[in-house]
């Protein structure tokens, strides 16, 4: 059986969230994972599966799918090239020459990073990673869900799942998760910055949309466009998906309470889906009616992120709270 790359995560509960909610609240760590997000679930399992005789990987990426493209390159002994655009941060470009990564900076958003590694897997004959766009990397996202049931054991189901979504492949991974161990009907709370919200402006115009630009400071949820599988998702009456908005401030907000809280350090990408806890989003969505009053365990796909270190931290707040 081939080597698998990503750890089981801890399900912590938090008595400070459940304290906010009025209902348990489960944090799945997905920020403990090697590569420091939930990226290495399936872009392990894609490149296990299309990278072993590989000349080498090429990834586009805002940061993290590049860390996981990178450790997985790594351990399989082939060469690894992360195109990641002018936005991402140095810290993270050192974390990946660490990782042993070959790192280019190609244009602005991650669009246009992703342009060039399309050309240079073409030109260079390299194993294309993308990442959120691949059955395959659903596919090893879902194995988080798998993870939870086991967790949680077989009485307890959750009330509602919350991620964050960039172009989506979390969101449908977490999916394929759901379906595959029978809780479709368990409704998803889909967290985007304002600036990087191109779900919840696909689901608005009732069809998948392309952003002008990336205006959030959540990089990593910075793909202009979502991938066509989580549109679909969001139009399918079978699934129950809430798209929500937060902002930067918000995101902001809700890493340093996390920090001071549950005393772990996450990025923006990540701060978006704790935002639905820290904003109140949840609450209201109970008082609006389209969320149960009396919620079952809320779950919360915590999912990291290396774009983010103190210096980073520091440059956040004084670029958004000034
Ligand atoms: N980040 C991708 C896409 O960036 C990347 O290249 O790393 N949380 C974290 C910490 C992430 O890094 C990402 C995606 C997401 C959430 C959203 O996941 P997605 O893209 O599968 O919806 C442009």
């Amino acid at each position: 059986m081939a080597e698998v790359f990503h750890l089981k995560t801890p399900l912590l509960e938090s008595i400070n969230m459940s304290k906010r909610v009025g209902a348990t609240v489960y944090l799945k760590m997905e920020n403990a994972q090697p590569s420091g997000s939930f990226k290495i679930r399936g872009i392990g399992h894609l490149c296990q599966q299309l990278a072993r005789h590989s000349k080498g990987v090429i990834c586009s990426s805002g940061g993290n799918a590049g860390m996981a493209a990178a450790y997985a390159a790594q351990k399989m002994g082939v060469s690894a090239t992360i195109i990641v655009p002018s936005s991402t941060p140095p810290l993270v470009v050192q974390r990946l020459h660490d990782q042993g990564a070959t790192v280019r900076i190609v244009g602005k958003v991650w669009d246009d990073a992703n342009t060039e590694a399309l050309k240079l897997a073409e030109t260079e004959g390299l194993t294309y990673v993308p990442p959120f766009d691949h059955p395959l990397l659903w596919e090893g996202h879902a194995s988080m869900i798998a993870e939870v049931t086991a967790s949680l054991g077989p009485s307890v189901k959750p009330g509602a799942v919350v991620v964050s979504v960039g172009g989506g492949g979390l969101l449908c991974g977490v999916i394929q998760g759901l379906k595959d161990v029978g809780w479709t009907d368990v409704p998803i709370v889909a967290m985007e910055t304002v600036g990087a919200h191109c779900f919840n402006a696909a689901i608005k115009a009732g069809k998948l949309v392309t952003l002008d630009d990336i205006t959030s400071e959540a990089k990593c949820l910075g793909a202009k466009t979502a991938c066509k599988q989580a549109f679909d998702y969001s139009q399918s009456s079978k699934l129950t998906i809430i798209s929500e908005l937060v902002t930067d401030q918000q995101a902001l907000h809700a890493i340093q309470t996390f920090l001071d809280e549950e005393r772990v350090l996450v990025e923006m990408a990540c701060g978006a889906a704790l935002a639905a806890v820290y904003s109140g989003i949840i609450v209201r969505l109970q008082n609006e009616g389209r969320l149960p009053a009396l919620l079952g365990p809320l779950l919360m796909i915590v999912c990291g992120g290396s774009t983010i270190n103190m210096e980073q931290l520091t440059n956040l707040k004084h670029k958004l709270q000034s």
